[in-house]
């Protein structure tokens, strides 16, 4: 693992921080090929049932790493791939991803939280799309991602003016989940993750594929796709155990089966 990725287990939760302090986690391919190792190493541990990507207090990361991209033209951008090769591992992803925000979130750090399941933040958590303060427009899936989040009149506003916007409006629009006081985020971030990863994981990729069909295909077909998952889900034994558990009045023991 790079120094700038650190990779942590906590029970069934793995935690993946971003760890380039000097850079406000400036996202360079070494932070982003590292995210990619770690993910990919707990997608294939049988133990770990949820992920939590974050920074640290002041930064979730502010953005793609602009030294680096400064001298980009069009065909080392196009040839190589730029965010496509790398960056949407975490849109591969079956298990739960959450994101964990401190700090600043901007530019490819926010479309990296984006990519995420949910977002959690920190009271001092601020997001924001500057792209077009540098001249060019986000690239990482901000402007498809974030009307989907938001809405369209809020998106264009962040991304016309490249603010930045607080927890509280993040929350009230729909952008992050709950917020955390900023010393308690990570913690209180691995203890839901701690309980998301004692249900059924076969049961968790199926709601994630659910979910994540309503952004992709029309009502009736979203409908329809997840009373077909739900249907499969009576095949599993932990839907025996679920809800055999419930009669019993006992907490129900899931096997991923
Ligand atoms: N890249 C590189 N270094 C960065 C950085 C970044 N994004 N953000 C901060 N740093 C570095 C600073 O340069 C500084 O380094 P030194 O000068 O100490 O060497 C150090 O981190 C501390 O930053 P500041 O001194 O600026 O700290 P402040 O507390 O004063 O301000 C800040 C914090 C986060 C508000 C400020 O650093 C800032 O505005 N940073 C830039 C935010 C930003 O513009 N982010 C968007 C980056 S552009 C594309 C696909 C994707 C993208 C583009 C194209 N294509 C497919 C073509 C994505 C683009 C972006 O994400």
């Amino acid at each position: 693992m790079p120094e700038s990725i650190i990779r942590e287990t906590h029970d069934k939760v793995g935690l993946i921080r971003i760890n380039r302090p000097a850079a406000m986690n400036a996202l360079n391919d070494e932070v982003i090929e590292g995210i990619g190792s770690a993910l990919a190493s707990f997608e294939a541990d049988d133990d770990i049932g949820c992920i939590v990507l974050t920074g640290d207090s002041k930064a979730f990361a502010a953005g793609a790493d602009i030294r680096a991209m400064k001298d980009f033209d069009y065909m080392a951008a196009y040839q190589g791939d730029f965010i496509t090769r790398n960056w949407e591992r975490l849109k591969t992803c079956r298990k739960p991803v959450i994101a964990a925000v401190a700090g600043y979130a901007l530019g490819g750090g926010c479309e990296l939280a984006l990519m995420c399941d949910t977002i959690y933040a920190a009271e001092n958590a601020r997001f924001g799309l500057p792209e077009v303060k540098l001249g060019t427009l986000p690239g990482a899936g901000g402007t498809q991602r974030l009307p989907r989040a938001v809405g369209k009149a809020k998106a264009m506003d962040l991304c016309f003016t490249g603010r930045m916007m607080d927890a509280v409006e993040a929350e009230r629009c729909g952008l992050v989940a709950r917020i955390f006081p900023t010393e308690k985020l990570v913690d209180e971030t691995i203890a839901i993750a701690q309980t998301i990863a004692g249900y059924s994981l076969p049961v968790l990729m199926m709601i994630k594929e659910s979910v994540n069909r309503a952004f992709e295909t029309s009502l009736a077909e979203g409908l329809l796709f997840e009373r077909r998952t739900f249907h499969a889900s009576f095949a599993l034994e932990d839907q025996k155990e679920g809800m055999t558990a419930f009669l019993e009045k006992r907490t129900p023991k899931f096997r991923n089966r």
